[in-house]
């Protein structure tokens, strides 16, 4: 399969420990694919495997599984230099051990640290009850992220991808552009902005700044409305805009205006690419359907102050939502910090663009959603679900996309 990211933007996680401790079994719990040799004798992954993927919802990765690096002898030998030369390109070192913290562990752990990687342990088979407790015990306290796995039994692989998400370097978690990558250099975009009662007196609100700062830093054009110029906007441009980036609020009469060859999509979705995954918060809005009168459904705001989308997460969202249910759903919503530890109640989390938080703390919350088991999505997209103008909201966004569809499909078959 061809993939789209340069290797050079990926995270790459090496994976060390000793033969047989569960490496393999690790990265194929994570990855839920059989992408390494999994075998019960010593040193079958002779060379290290390179898995790149989407990992959900950090995004693009690179896995190193190593053999093990105690191998003795002339081969053995070999294969150490190689793993040494895998740490020159690890962003992340996974240290797994099936129990003791050895000097092998210990000096692993000195070297990732002499090359300032930083180290995520992993006790594997939690099964058998082997871990040194309290080494586990000074590592935590030093800070490391300990994991206590059972890699056959998928146990302990979304507290790694927790561990991967506080320890990863911020420049692979912030996503380099909002919109510009859309619109290319050269290119035009149109941006509607209502100016209505819930607008902030005298200025623009931070999505749509940030957007038009992002198209200019591209050298890309953009073209600022209202609503009711967006009309006059396209009529007058001599070559169609190559993306029309509405407020969700005016989501319908901006579709209804856009030409269908013309892209079109929301801030807040744009958002929910930029500082959270576009692809979980996508297959999340399928829970729209699942929705039943009475169900619970949470409705998060990053920030405490902004009357135009408190108004959306109050008002617009819950008529829209109801009306689309055919009956009275019971919505909570909360704001900034204010996020509840248990989410086991909700049927649905609808959150905000997060436009006031950095992307690890959006990811985060989605991990949360993850761990409980409760979809997540984003005001934008379940509005324009809610307006019947998903998929052309989405059509800009590929990847977004073809995920939906093949969920779509896979839903289709398991209800059919
Ligand atoms: N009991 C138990 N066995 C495991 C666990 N993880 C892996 N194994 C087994 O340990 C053996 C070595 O696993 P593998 O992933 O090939 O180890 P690697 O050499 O570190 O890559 C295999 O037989 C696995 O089935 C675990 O959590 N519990
Ligand atoms: S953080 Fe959320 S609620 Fe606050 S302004 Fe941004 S999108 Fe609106
Ligand atoms: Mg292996």
């Amino acid at each position: 399969m061809k993939q789209a990211t340069p290797k050079g933007m990926r995270l790459h996680i090496g994976l060390f420990g000793r033969r047989n401790v569960g490496k393999s079994s690790l990265l194929n719990a994570v990855t839920r694919q059989e992408v390494s040799i999994v075998s019960p004798q010593a040193g079958t992954t002779t060379d290290p495997v390179e898995k790149p993927m989407e990992l959900l919802p950090l995004g693009p990765v690179v896995f190193i599984d190593t053999a093990g690096v105690d191998d003795i002898g002339a081969l053995g030998a070999e294969r150490i230099a190689r793993t040494h030369k895998v740490l020159e390109r690890t962003d992340v070192g996974v240290i797994v051990t099936d129990g003791p913290w050895g000097p092998f562990e210990r000096a692993l752990h000195t070297q990732l640290d002499k090359g300032d990687i930083p180290v995520i342990v992993v006790f594997n088979k939690a099964d058998r009850q082997t871990a040194d407790r309290a080494a586990a015990e000074r590592l935590a306290e030093q800070g490391v992220p300990v994991i206590h796995a059972c890699a056959p039994r998928r146990e302990g692989t979304e507290a790694f991808r927790e561990a991967l998400l506080a320890v990863a370097p911020a420049d692979f978690l912030d996503a380099p552009r909002i919109v510009s990558d859309l619109v290319g250099s050269g290119g035009t975009a149109i941006l509607v902005v209502p100016i209505d009662k819930e607008a902030p007196k005298g200025r623009l609100i931070l999505p749509q700044v940030q957007s038009i700062r992002d198209l200019l830093d591209a050298d890309a054009s953009c073209v600022v409305v209202t609503e009711h110029r967006l009309h006059d906007a396209l009529e007058n441009l001599r070559t169609p805009p190559r993306l029309v980036v509405t407020d969700s609020q005016a989501f319908e009469q901006v579709a209804a205006q856009t030409p269908p060859d013309v892209p079109l999509t929301g801030f807040s979705i744009l958002y929910a690419r930029f500082k959270g995954d576009l692809v979980t918060q996508t297959l999340g809005t399928m829970a729209v359907d699942d929705l039943r009168p009475s169900d619970r459904v949470l409705v998060a705001e990053a920030c405490t102050h902004h009357p135009v989308d408190d108004d959306i997460g109050r008002v617009k969202i819950p008529r829209w939502l109801q009306k689309r249910v055919g009956g009275e759903l019971r919505f909570t919503t909360v704001q900034g910090r204010d996020f509840p530890d248990d989410l086991s109640p909700f049927k649905l989390v609808i959150h905000c663009g997060a436009c006031m938080w950095n992307r690890r703390q959006m990811l985060s919350r989605i991990l949360q959603c993850r761990r409980a088991g409760v979809p997540i999505t984003n005001y934008g997209l379940v509005i324009a679900y809610s307006l019947g103008i998903f998929e052309r909201a989405l059509q800009p966004f590929p990847e977004a996309m073809a995920a939906w569809r093949r969920a779509r499909q896979g839903d289709l078959h398991v209800r059919s």
